[in-house]
């Protein structure tokens, strides 16, 4: 049975990379401050507690990879002000930083999505989650890093509970339509306030939620590169109004200020009236 490497936060930036570069996927340990888990587990739970499991989609496929008894939702940075601090948070940012800015001047959020695995809930199918943009998911030398994600575990993640299933070195493999053999999964089991950091060409899955009543709480936060379409539509999500007393990074990673200008060609994405969308829009003179 394969395992993950385990690193703890102090270890830095360099432990995290070395771990992910060799098994496409790493636990960091006391990744959150516990007052900042304490009171986003609070606003999730207080969110949650009103929504429903499921989807109303009506593809089976997009059904059956949601999870019949799993809830998820997403604007988060409308729905808890603890959220920028994870979104924001400096080790995070350097691992991305390292992971993705050899491909764009820029990256920012895919998506902060709760996925909330409830009693009796079946395993995920395995993917890699840079299938969202299927010409970027190629094994290298012709494929790049486009996507990283964190899983946050909220609550503990047991492997009955249903912590993440990943299948370590997959995303060295030189042919992505081979399976993984039962034998080379493993779970991310891991105390709250841990995260899993994870390639977007590494196998994994959410794990099946074998209990009769705990509700797995993850916290599945991503960047993708600044040239592609995120899952989230995250400007549309949280109002001017719930941004505009962030950092500027924190409102440029939510879709609330263009990309970094690359110098080499004066590109700048997502503009209003060309300017930068605080501006464009009037709400900053
Ligand atoms: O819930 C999890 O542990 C992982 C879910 C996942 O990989 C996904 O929805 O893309
Ligand atoms: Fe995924």
């Amino acid at each position: 049975m394969p395992a993950l490497q385990h690193v703890g936060k102090h270890d830095g930036v360099a432990a995290v990379l070395a771990a992910l570069a060799a098994d496409g996927a790493v636990i960091v340990r006391d990744f959150l401050e516990p007052a900042t888990l304490q009171h986003f587990r609070d606003d999730m739970e207080a969110h949650a507690s009103g929504h429903r499991a499921g989807t109303s989609a009506d593809s089976q496929m997009v059904q059956r990879f949601w999870g019949a008894n799993t809830k998820r939702f997403t604007r988060l940075a409308h729905r808890s002000a603890s959220f920028v601090e994870i979104l924001t948070d400096p080790l995070y940012l350097a691992v991305a930083d390292a992971v993705l800015l050899p491909n764009a001047s820029d990256y920012w959020m895919n998506t902060g999505q709760m996925m909330i695995i409830g009693p009796g809930e079946r395993a995920q199918w395995l993917h890699r989650d840079a299938e969202n943009w299927p010409t970027m998911c190629k094994p290298a030398p012709a494929g790049f890093e486009v996507t990283l994600s964190c899983l946050f575990a909220i609550s503990d993640f047991t492997g009955e509970v249903g912590a993440t299933r990943v299948v370590p070195g997959s995303h060295l493999w030189q042919d992505y339509q081979r399976k993984a053999d039962p034998s080379e999964v493993c779970q991310a089991v891991m105390p709250a306030g841990s995260g899993l950091i994870y390639s977007g060409r590494v196998l994994h899955s959410g794990g099946a939620n074998s209990t009769a009543d705990q509700w797995r709480y993850g916290l599945h936060l991503s960047y993708v590169l600044g040239w592609l379409t995120p899952e989230e539509a995250s400007p549309l999500g949280a109002s001017w109004a719930d941004v505009a007393h962030l950092p500027e990074r924190a409102q440029r990673l939510l879709g609330w200020r263009c990309s970094a200008v690359n110098d080499a060609y004066a590109a700048r994405l997502w503009t209003v009236d060309y300017e930068d969308v605080p501006l464009g829009l009037g709400y900053e003179g």
